[in-house]
């Protein structure tokens, strides 16, 4: 990729999908523009522009055309920069398994993550149990390897990652510990945030766990 490129990135700083794209490009040294959304106050022109079929952030802008949807953003990342360290495997049957997974978080664990502190009563208890249930077989993953992606970090450990930089606000609205649930997956986020790359791009868990609770109170849960 030639240097010109232009590489726009809107997005909204909590969001676990935009921070999967800020660590693709981090990891591959990629350097872009910001741009931060408001959605609490309604959304840009250009965002309506650049995704109108979803209206939703991450939007990656790579010379004026826009990739939408993380998971296709990250895909799309490391095909373009595919000379720096490489993010989904080049076996077929790895890849498609990292993808099943990545999609799993997204399916299974995103939602029922956000109702540990939307929901109430049994619904709450519900969403409990089934987050610890998900992550450990998300866990159950890592096998031996220190990564998702093997002996390097790579595309479901870019999808999970900012989940990781969540444990504290799941641990504090779920009255859990992850470590003595999913000992493996603590010890994988420790692991991965030894890489400079990751360190730098993950918000601090306090941070987020600040904005939740901005969330709730705004809204009134
Ligand atoms: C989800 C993006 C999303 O929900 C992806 O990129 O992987 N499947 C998509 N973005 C949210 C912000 S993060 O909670 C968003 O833009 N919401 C605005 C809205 O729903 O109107």
């Amino acid at each position: 990729m030639a240097n010109s490129d232009q590489i726009v990135l809107l997005d909204f700083f909590p969001s676990v999908f935009g921070i999967r794209v800020r660590l693709a490009l981090a990891a591959k040294g990629v350097e872009y523009e910001g741009k931060e959304e408001d959605l609490t106050g309604g959304k840009s022109s250009l965002l309506l522009k650049m995704n109108p079929v979803h209206k939703k952030i991450p939007v990656l802008i790579h010379n004026g055309k826009p990739i939408c949807e993380s998971l296709i953003i990250v895909e799309y990342i490391d095909e373009v920069w595919k000379d720096r360290c490489p993010l989904l495997p080049s076996d077929p049957y790895q890849k498609a398994q990292a993808k099943f997974w990545a999609d799993f978080i997204d399916k299974m664990v995103y939602p029922c993550s956000k109702k540990l502190w939307t929901a109430k009563g049994a619904e709450h208890e519900a969403s409990k149990k089934e987050f610890l249930d998900r992550i450990k077989l998300l866990e159950g993953e890592l096998k031996s390897y220190p990564y998702f992606g093997g002996e390097s970090l790579g595309f479901l450990d870019i999808a999970f990652l900012p989940f990781y930089s969540r444990f504290y606000t799941f641990e504090a609205f779920g009255n859990f510990s992850i470590e003595a649930e999913c000992p493996k997956l603590v010890a994988w986020g420790k692991r991965c945030m030894e890489e400079e790359f990751v360190s730098r791009s993950l918000p601090h868990p306090h941070k987020m766990y600040d904005l939740v609770v901005e969330f709730t109170k705004k809204v009134g849960i």
